[in-house]
C-alpha cells in the first residue's frame, strides 16, 4: 500500500490524480457499505420475519384501528428525518432530545411505535439481532396500508438504524399544513420528490385524524372575523367542524377524520372531498388551489387505480430515502434506545 502512495517526484499531477482515482474506486468495491438493499436479505437469517410482522399489525389494527394511519404517518416522519433508519423511535433521555419529541409529533406515540416495538419483541424470540428497527417500520407500513384497503408495493431490506436521533433536526425537513404550497413542494423537492409524488403521497390522508389546533385557524374566526371560517371550506362542513371542536383549548386531544367520508379506508374518497371543501388541513386544500397540484387531485378522484399506482411507487421510493447501510447504523437490540445505551 504505501509503495503505491508515494508518488515519484516526476510524476505529473494528471497522473496524479489518475492513480488515486484508482485508489479509491478499488478501496469502494470491497467495502461492504456499498451494498444494496435486496428483497431476499433476511432469507437465510431470518425467514419468518414477513409472517411475524404480518401476524403482529393484523393483531394489532384489528383491536386498535387507529394503528394504520398511526404507523404511515410514524414512518413518513422518520424516513424525512435522517432517512428511514428508526431514528424517530428512539426516546429522549437526559442528555438528548430525541427526534420523536419535536414539538410537531402530537399524534406521533401511541398505536404506531407500540405496533414496532411489538413486531420487534416477536422477532427478537425468533432471530435475536438480525433485524433492524427501520427494517420492521418499512415492512409494517406496507402491510398496515395494504390491510385498510390500499396497494401493496415491494420493501426492500437491509436497512441500518441510525445513530442520531435529534429534536432539533426536525423543524426544516417536515410539512407543516400553515405553509405555503411553494414551501410544500420546496421540501420534497429537496428530498427528490416530485410534485406529482407530493400530491401521491399526500393521499395518505385518506385514513387517520387531525387534531383540532391543526386547523382551528380555519374554522373560528377566519380572518379575524368572529365567527367566520375559511370560504373554501363547505359551509356545513365548517359548521360541524366548529361543533366538533368545541372545547379543543381545554382538551388538545379532540381531533377529527382527515377523510370524512371514509376514515377508515385506503381510498381515493380524500382527492373527491378536496373541490367539495371538505379538506382539513389548509394544505390539503391547497392541494386542489395551486394549478402545480390541481391536475393530480382531479386524475386520482376520477381514477383510483391511478392514485394507487402512483401511491406505491412513491412509497417504494420513500422507503429507501437516506437509508443506512453497513457500517453506517447499527441493529438496534430495543427500537427506542441506541445499542450503547443498553447493556
Ligand atoms: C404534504 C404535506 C403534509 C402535511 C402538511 C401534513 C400534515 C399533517 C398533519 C398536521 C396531520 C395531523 C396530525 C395530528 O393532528 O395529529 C397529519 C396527519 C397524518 N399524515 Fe400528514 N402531512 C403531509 C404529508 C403526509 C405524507 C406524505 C404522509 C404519508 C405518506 C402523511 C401521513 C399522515 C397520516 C397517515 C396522518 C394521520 C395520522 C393519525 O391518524 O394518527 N402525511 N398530517
Ligand atoms: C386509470 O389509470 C390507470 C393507471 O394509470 C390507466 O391504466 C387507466 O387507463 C385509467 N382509467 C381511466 C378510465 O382513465
Ligand atoms: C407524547 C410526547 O412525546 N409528547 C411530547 C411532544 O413534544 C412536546 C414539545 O416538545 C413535549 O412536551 C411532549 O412531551
Amino acid at each position: 500500500m504505501g509503495s503505491i502512495l508515494k508518488v515519484p517526484p516526476s510524476l505529473h499531477h494528471s497522473h496524479l490524480f489518475f492513480f488515486l482515482a484508482i485508489l479509491i474506486i478499488l478501496l469502494a468495491r470491497i467495502h461492504p457499505c456499498n451494498s444494496k438493499l435486496t428483497l431476499d436479505y433476511y432469507q437465510q437469517t431470518c425467514p419468518k420475519l414477513e409472517q411475524i410482522i404480518q401476524e403482529t399489525v393484523m393483531d394489532k389494527q384489528i383491536k386498535s384501528p387507529t394503528t394504520a394511519a398511526g404507523t404511515v404517518r410514524l414512518f413518513f416522519h422518520d424516513c424525512f428525518v435522517e432517512g428511514c433508519d428508526a431514528s424517530v423511535l428512539v426516546s429522549s433521555n437526559n442528555f438528548n432530545k430525541a427526534e420523536r419529541d419535536a414539538d410537531i409529533n402530537l399524534s406521533l406515540p401511541g398505536d404506531g411505535f407500540d405496533v414496532i416495538v411489538r413486531a420487534k419483541t416477536a422477532i427478537e424470540l425468533a432471530c435475536p439481532g438480525i433485524v433492524s428497527c427501520a427494517d420492521i417500520l418499512s415492512i409494517a407500513t406496507r402491510d398496515l396500508i395494504t390491510m385498510v384497503g390500499g396497494p401493496y408495493y415491494k420493501v426492500r431490506l437491509g436497512r441500518k438504524d441510525g445513530l442520531v436521533s435529534s429534536a432539533s433536526h426536525v423543524e426544516g425537513n417536515l410539512p407543516r399544513p400553515t405553509m405555503t404550497m411553494s414551501q410544500i413542494i420546496s421540501i420534497f423537492q429537496t428530498k427528490g420528490f416530485t410534485i406529482r409524488e407530493m400530491v401521491a403521497l399526500s393521499g395518505a390522508h385518506t385514513i387517520g385524524f387531525s387534531h383540532c389546533t391543526e386547523f382551528a385557524s380555519r374554522i373560528y374566526n377566519y380572518g379575524g372575523k368572529a365567527g367566520a371560517h375559511d370560504p373554501s371550506l363547505d359551509p356545513r362542513f365548517a359548521q360541524g367542524l366548529q361543533n366538533a371542536c368545541t372545547t379543543y383549548q381545554k382538551d388538545p386531544s379532540m381531533s377529527v377524520f382527515n377523510d370524512i367520508i371514509s376514515p377508515g379506508k385506503f381510498d381515493n374518497i380524500f382527492f373527491q372531498n378536496l373541490p367539495k371543501g371538505l379538506a382539513l388541513l389548509a394544505s390539503d386544500q391547497g392541494l386542489v388551489a395551486d394549478a402545480r397540484t390541481k391536475p393530480f387531485v382531479e386524475m386520482y378522484a376520477a381514477n383510483q387505480t391511478a392514485f394507487f399506482q402512483d401511491f406505491a411507487h412513491a412509497m417504494e421510493k420513500l422507503s429507501i430515502y437516506g437509508v443506512k447501510m453497513g457500517r453506517k447504523g447499527e441493529v438496534r437490540r430495543r427500537c427506542d434506545q441506541f445499542n450503547s445505551l443498553t447493556v
